[in-house]
């Protein structure tokens, strides 16, 4: 690292009255999302440090009081007097405002998202925070509670080691929903934070509850062994990863690819460690060289002839599986939710590097090369087909004029932001909710049976699916990269399925179906998950009824009465044994309902998830359902 680091390079900036007063500015929320940021945002500061090449190790252990202890061997937050402050660095870092070390020129700072808001973030939002500094031959440590020291910084004793150990508790004033880690989320981003720095040793131990679990996550293989863990439930066209790694007017540059024979792609790409699922300048490098070299290559081999069109990039990337990782003095992320890398200059640093390590790949490995080719020739076949059946819809509509399906009820209202969209299970369902919706806003499309499963259909195929027809013309969006939100016809696409294993997969082949070719209706919060109820109680002295989710919520309840005021509780099998009243009633009266939000924050974990309950492989989608009970839970909805 060039540029010498010290104290007086940190600013003051202002205290944390203002985080404790408006946490969702800093943390984004007070839920659980906002939860796990707390020590994302501690571990990263230790990565930054690794970043540096100071740091080889970072320990994360989940305490049986539900602290949470990071463990790094950097160099430890400096200690010495701040020069500005009149007090130890360490108290600057901890209690002020962004003073969180920005390097400056020097290293690798993050700044995207929510990432990069500081440890003093942390601190203002714990119930108490302890910070132990091992450096200059000595061991300090200071406590704060709130955000607030409760003494100086003193020296606890001697060490010859190096690092920084810091405890904290959310304070559960802030965190009110819940202040309880959840092992797979935060298991998710390490193990990413592993791939992401080839190497660096991180270990997650969670020591609440009966059994402990630690895990150590180290990859030599970097974002090539993650490549092979995106790929492990699906079969791959060739054995070896492709996997690059170079640097370019320091910017450090690594892609990793594998193809398998499913046809979907999957790019995830990074900039110094966070997941910028807006895509941005890496990504556009990435996707020219590829497209170019495969080209070049077909030609040259005489496997795209002289009178072939060029294959387009999309077809190149069917099936693909690809990382790609910057790391980026100053960073730019722009987008709707700063997850866009803006730096201009790293389209032209990743193509030049990739493109050159890509056709070397070729040149030395001619059969995956030619599978990789007749891959993306097949993939052009059927965009082919799938766009000339798309544009035959289109010129049928404009002679029609009437775009919509039949079986579609809809809404009178015009106004998207009024407008939901229910997708129903079964016909007897939507005939309940057609009865029992408010005509005005709500529209109701039923879906008979299982709808195509995506996950193992070409366009071509899916295309020709009437429940899906049916849904892309309701939705009004078109898919894929034709996909415009702004055409959406409702914000509300609610689905409605039977509280069942049925139901379960009818939704999950919806939320497939969504994931893979309207993502943005997914990351713009449009989706929801319908709550019908699963008994009720009829009181008979009242004639009123009472509605559960839970069978013990409902046994609670009736505890309260005599056995002779209620009639036998009911237990709704289906959404079709609901009439309309009371449909509306438990369900759909925007009053009275709760509707769930789709949000699919790991677009990684959602990758595996969805190939793991949607592909072909049985092993591990047995061994899913059997860990995970709920499946709702899993898909984090
Ligand atoms: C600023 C300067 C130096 C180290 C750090 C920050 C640092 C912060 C954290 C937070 C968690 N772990 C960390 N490790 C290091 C080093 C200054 C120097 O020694 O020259």
């Amino acid at each position: 690292m060039s540029g010498e680091y010290n104290a007086s390079q940190i600013q003051i900036l202002e205290g944390l009255e203002a985080v404790r007063k408006r946490p969702g500015m800093y943390i984004g929320s007070t839920g659980p999302r906002g939860l796990h940021h707390l020590v994302y945002e501690v571990v990263d500061n230790s990565i930054d440090e690794a970043m540096a090449g100071y740091c080889d190790r970072v320990e994360v252990t989940l305490c049986p009081d539900n602290s949470v202890l990071v463990v790094d061997n950097g160099r430890g937050i400096p200690v010495d007097k701040h020069p500005k402050a009149n007090k130890s660095t360490l108290e600057v870092v901890m209690t002020v405002l962004h003073a969180g070390g920005k390097f400056g020129e020097g290293g690798y700072k993050v700044s995207g998202g929510l990432h990069g808001v500081g440890a003093s973030v942390v601190n203002a939002l714990s119930a108490w925070m302890e910070v132990e500094v091992c450096r200059d031959g000595g061991r300090f440590r200071q406590r704060y509670e709130k955000g607030k020291p409760t003494a100086p910084v003193s020296r606890v004793g001697d060490s010859d080691q190096t690092g920084t150990i810091t405890t904290f508790l959310p304070d559960p004033d802030i965190f009110t929903d819940t202040v309880i880690f959840e092992y797979d989320t935060l298991l998710y981003r390490l193990r990413e934070l592993a791939f992401l720095n080839k190497g660096l040793t991180i270990v997650f131990k969670d020591l609440r509850g009966e059994d402990p679990r630690e895990k150590t996550l180290r990859y030599e293989g970097g974002i090539a062994d993650f490549i092979k863990y995106l790929n492990k439930n699906k079969d791959p066209l060739h054995e070896k990863v492709i996997y690059i790694s170079g640097e370019k007017d320091e910017v450090q540059v690594e892609a990793a690819l594998q193809y398998h024979d499913g046809y979907n792609e999957n790019l995830f790409s990074f900039a110094n460690n966070i997941n910028t699922a807006e895509g941005g300048t890496h990504e556009a490098g990435f996707k020219t060289a590829l497209t170019r070299v495969i080209n070049d290559y077909a030609r040259k081999n005489n496997i795209l002839k002289e009178k072939d069109n060029n294959l387009q990039g999309e077809d190149i990337r069917e099936g693909m599986t690809a990382v790609i990782s910057v790391k980026v003095k100053e960073p730019q992320f722009e987008g709707q939710t700063k997850q866009k890398l803006g730096n201009t200059e790293i389209k032209g640093i990743v193509d030049t590097l990739f493109a050159e390590e890509l056709n070397n790949f070729l040149q030395e490995n001619p059969a995956p090369a030619k599978k990789i080719i007749e891959k993306s020739v097949l993939a052009a076949r059927a965009r082919d087909a799938a766009r000339k059946a798309r544009e035959l819809t289109r010129r049928k509509n404009a002679l029609e004029n009437t775009t919509l399906p039949g079986k579609l009820t809809d809404c009178t209202s015009r106004d998207p932001s009024e407008s939901e969209l229910y997708l129903v299970e079964g016909n007897s369902a939507g005939g309940s909710a057609k009865g029992g919706r408010d005509p005005r806003t709500q529209a109701i499309l039923p879906l008979r049976g299982k709808i195509l499963n995506v996950e193992k259909a070409r366009l071509d195929r899916i295309l020709g699916n009437e429940e899906i027809k049916s849904m892309i013309t309701a939705i009004g969006c078109g898919i894929s990269d034709d996909f415009d939100i702004v055409k959406a016809r409702y914000r509300k696409i609610v689905i409605m399925t039977d509280a069942d294993v049925d139901g379960a997969h009818i939704r999950t082949l919806l939320l497939t179906f969504f994931y893979r070719y309207m993502r943005p209706l997914i990351d713009n919060g449009y989706v929801y998950i319908a709550q019908p109820p699963l008994f009720k109680v009829r009181i008979k002295k009242e004639k009123g009824d009472y509605y559960f989710y839970r069978e013990d919520d409902m046994r609670n309840f009736i505890r309260g009465f005599e056995e002779s005021a209620y009639d036998k509780p009911q237990r709704y099998k289906g959404l079709g044994e609901m009439n309309p009243e009371q449909l509306w009633e438990t369900t759909m009266d925007p009053g009275k309902r709760t509707l769930l939000l789709v949000e699919l924050e790991d677009a990684v974990a959602a990758d595996e998830i969805f190939t793991i309950l949607m592909g072909d492989k049985v092993e591990p989608r047995k061994e899913f359902i059997q860990a995970n009970a709920l499946m709702a839970k899993e898909l984090d909805i």
